[in-house]
């Protein structure tokens, strides 16, 4: 029988051991294991998840320095296909994914919010067999604020031709999907990701340069306290979400959270439980957020975390957009405050 100091060095050893085996658990590792096989699928995934993290390193680290920069912080001028005002650090995201990817032989097509059409992957490149639909920066309006910022991502395999480069294959419901998840950064640069099988979490050690596995197979409580919305578009929406806001306003137990980014505000209903909402207006019954590249990546990571994401009538998953840009309501979280919203919406209040 080992004695006490033996047995507390042996504890230590193998926390030690733990410890270190969880600083070599890299996202690229981490998705082969839930490959559980090297196919060249499992390769191709890898290496995608690989150059999301790239990705969001850059980003990262422009933004931990964006006031010490010039040309980084405020407006380009530009409206961008959505109408919106472009930060400078819209567009630099932007052009960071498609710097990582363009050569990475992975992906034949970007597809962004910042871009009207899909960026195709020049000819003189390595064309890959997958496309990538992303929001590259969520939240810009936090950037001069210092406040917490996403980028969102989905991975898509090539289905079919798209040779009028209209990218009409693309217009199909999220459960096509093989990869999805965002990048959020805050006090840490954390990275969530999913490809069907649970939601992980990666923080990154900016000392290693390396996003290091923080959680498995996350699973969101079945109710939370908090309810994310922007309570001041009250005026505009249907009468059944204001019944469902004046109902949390007085029942004891709810706590109001918004942050202007949905990627900080989701992870923290991810993380405690809750909704978010952004619901359809009475002008705009499509609300704000876009399917392809923002909802459907953030209903997949809820999904697999054992939450629901539906537009008020239909799974977030479930709806087939009728154009790239297609915008559609959300409302995302713990099951039970879900289907309390739903409950208001299908009472007809
Ligand atoms: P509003 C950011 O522009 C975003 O797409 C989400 O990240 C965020 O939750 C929402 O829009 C904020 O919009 O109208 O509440 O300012």
């Amino acid at each position: 029988m080992a004695s006490l100091p033996q047995q507390a060095e042996l504890f230590e050893d193998e926390a030690a051991d733990r410890s270190l085996d969880r600083d070599c658990t890299t996202l690229s590792r981490h998705v082969l294991q839930q490959c559980q096989n090297f196919s060249a699928e499992a390769q191709d995934l890898s290496a995608l998840m690989n150059r999301i993290a790239l990705a969001g390193k850059l980003v990262a680290r422009r933004l931990s320095r964006a006031g010490l920069m010039e040309g980084v912080l405020g407006f380009t001028g530009e409206v961008n296909v959505q109408g919106e005002s472009v930060k400078k650090m819209d567009v630099y995201a932007n052009d960071v994914f498609i710097s990582v990817f363009k050569q990475s032989g992975l992906v034949c097509r970007l597809a962004s919010e910042e871009m009207e059409k899909p960026y195709y992957i020049p000819e003189n490149c390595p064309i890959g067999r997958y496309t990538l639909l992303y929001d590259p920066i969520d939240g810009s309006s936090n950037t001069d604020t210092n406040l917490s910022l996403g980028s969102i991502f989905a991975i898509r395999k090539q289905e079919g031709d798209d040779l009028d480069g209209q990218a009409k294959d693309l217009l199909v419901a999220g459960r096509n999907q093989i990869a999805a998840g965002y990048i959020l950064y805050g006090p840490s640069t954390m990275l969530v990701y999913t490809i069907g099988k649970g939601v992980h979490s990666f923080t990154l050690d900016p000392s290693l340069g390396e996003f290091i596995l923080t959680e498995e197979n996350m699973k969101i409580p079945s109710h939370g306290a908090v309810y994310s919305v922007n309570e001041g578009n009250f005026w505009q929406w249907d009468e059944s979400i204001r019944e469902y806001v004046r109902y949390v306003h007085r029942t004891e137990g709810y706590s109001a959270r918004y942050s202007g980014a949905m990627v900080s505000d989701i992870h923290r209903v991810l993380v405690q439980g809750g909704v978010f909402l952004y619901p359809g207006t009475i002008e705009k019954p499509d609300g704000k957020l876009r399917l392809l590249y923002e909802t459907a990546p953030l209903a997949y990571i809820i999904e697999q975390a054992g939450g629901r994401a539906t537009n008020g009538h239909k799974n977030i998953l479930d709806l087939v957009p009728s154009k790239l840009h297609q915008r559609t309501p959300l409302i995302i979280g713990s099951p039970q405050d879900v289907a309390k919203v739903e409950s208001f919406i299908q009472n007809g209040h």
